[in-house]
């Protein structure tokens, strides 16, 4: 059966979940139009994340791949539009590491683009009441970094891929006033959307 890769991310920047993780490991081992899904945390550890990814591709030789991070503070789910081949990071990563204005890959393109149907996922979330935009920049943090290493690694295959931040999830935001949240269900609902287009349109 063909392979759908969904990876989340674990806990950074002082909080105790990643919703990136929260929402996707849930669908470890469904099946879904006859794709089965695999779901995978990584780091949030520039260069760890992306050696850890590269062996999942290669153990799991998935035909699709989606990574998903958390976005604290945004007010959509942000369907990424395009990885840059940057690593500059506001904070250090879970493992003390903060590059500066460093190049992720000296051989690879300036960009590259998502191969998800972004335009269509877009109308169909936001037609089911889900906050939804297309993002010009996963910044340049480790969100950006494995999307880059991504898109780099898939770029001459079949497989398809791309980045999708999410907001936080409701219970993260307890104690932070006035920050947008989205509760599970519908996160859950989003990605059973996303899944479901992109697995129809692979077919
Ligand atoms: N978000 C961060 C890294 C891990 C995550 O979930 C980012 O946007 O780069």
């Amino acid at each position: 059966m063909k392979k759908i890769l969904l990876t989340g991310f674990e806990p950074f920047a002082g909080e105790e979940i990643n919703p990136s993780w929260e929402v996707v490991k849930v669908f470890n081992y469904k099946e879904i139009n006859d794709y089965q899904i695999v779901t995978k945390q990584l780091p949030t550890v520039f260069y760890d994340a992306k050696d850890i990814l590269v062996n999942y591709i290669n153990d799991i030789k998935p035909v699709i791949v989606i990574c998903f991070g958390q976005a604290g503070g945004s007010k959509t789910i942000r369907l990424e539009r395009v990885a840059i081949n940057l690593n500059d990071a506001r904070i250090p990563d879970n493992k003390g590491n903060q590059p500066k204005d460093e190049i992720i890959n000296i051989n690879g393109e300036n960009a590259y683009f998502s191969s998800l149907p972004l335009r269509k996922l877009h109308d169909l979330l936001n037609n089911e009441n889900i906050p939804t935009s297309i993002s010009l920049s996963a910044g340049s943090y480790v969100c950006n970094h494995v999307f880059y290493h991504l898109m780099h690694i898939i770029k001459d295959s079949n497989t398809i891929g791309g980045f999708i931040h999410i907001p936080y999830l409701d219970i993260q935001v307890k104690n932070k006033k006035a920050t947008f949240s989205l509760d599970f269900t519908t996160l859950n609902k989003a990605i059973e959307i996303i899944l479901n287009t992109i697995t129809k349109e692979s077919n």
